[in-house]
């Protein structure tokens, strides 16, 4: 009998179950502001169906949400985004993507309990909404990378220009993405947690 065609196979489906290896599991969490793409990149990653909680925007929220830019979008974030990703046999990651916008900042405190790292997307025509998350990552000590997500009209800044105007340290390391592949998320993933590792290795 050939078990690799066999549909008679129960239980849940291969990507819903995660190998008996896998023994570390890292939370991170996926911030920026209002319409950068977390919700985009979580859905991208993920391995299991993502959980979200979008809802249509209404007109409560025109005169709050700043959709400069963004004019299209009609649905936000109003809890968070939740997905999985196996990097390999041994680690997997839980993303929470949460909103950047002000009012749901009371969310942050729970939210990163137990958070290793952090990736900050950005918009580049949009810096001045990063700048808030940046701070409070920095109050809380959370180490995070810096995603640029790539929209058709961003301007493209030389990374050490952004440094200075994001008024990062040189050390936390700014990664080019697009959101919605896969592969480019992934990279972005890969790139925290090579840095959180360099963290932990002392320089000779
Ligand atoms: N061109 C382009 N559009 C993107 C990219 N990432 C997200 N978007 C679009 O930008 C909008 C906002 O993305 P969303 O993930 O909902 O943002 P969030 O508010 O940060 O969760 C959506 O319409 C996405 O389809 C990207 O990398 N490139
Ligand atoms: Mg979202």
């Amino acid at each position: 009998m050939d078990f690799r065609s066999s549909e008679t196979v129960v239980g849940p489906r291969s990507e819903d179950t995660l190998p008996s290896s896998a023994a570390t599991a890292v939370k991170v969490v996926i911030v920026g502001g209002f319409g950068v793409g977390k919700t985009t990149l979580v859905g991208a990653v993920s391995e299991i169906r993502p959980l979200t909680t979008e809802e249509t925007m209404t007109q409560a929220g025109a005169d709050v949400d700043d959709i400069a830019g963004v004019e299209r979008k009609t649905a936000t974030t109003v809890a968070m985004d939740f997905g999985r990703i196996s990097i390999n046999d041994e680690l997997v990651l839980y993303l929470f993507g949460t909103p950047g916008q002000q009012r749901f900042w009371f969310l942050w405190n729970g939210l990163f309990e137990g958070a290793l790292g952090a990736v900050v997307l950005v918009d580049t025509r949009r810096l001045e909404v990063s700048f808030d998350v940046i701070g409070r990552l920095e109050e809380r000590g959370v180490p995070f990378v810096v995603a640029l997500n790539s929209f058709p009209e961003s301007p493209s800044y030389p990374t050490e220009e952004l440094r200075a105007a994001l008024d990062l340290p040189p050390e936390v390391p700014i990664v080019e993405c697009d959101a919605r592949t896969r592969e480019s998320s992934r990279d972005v993933l890969m790139a925290l947690m090579r840095y959180l590792y360099s963290l932990t290795t002392p320089t000779p």
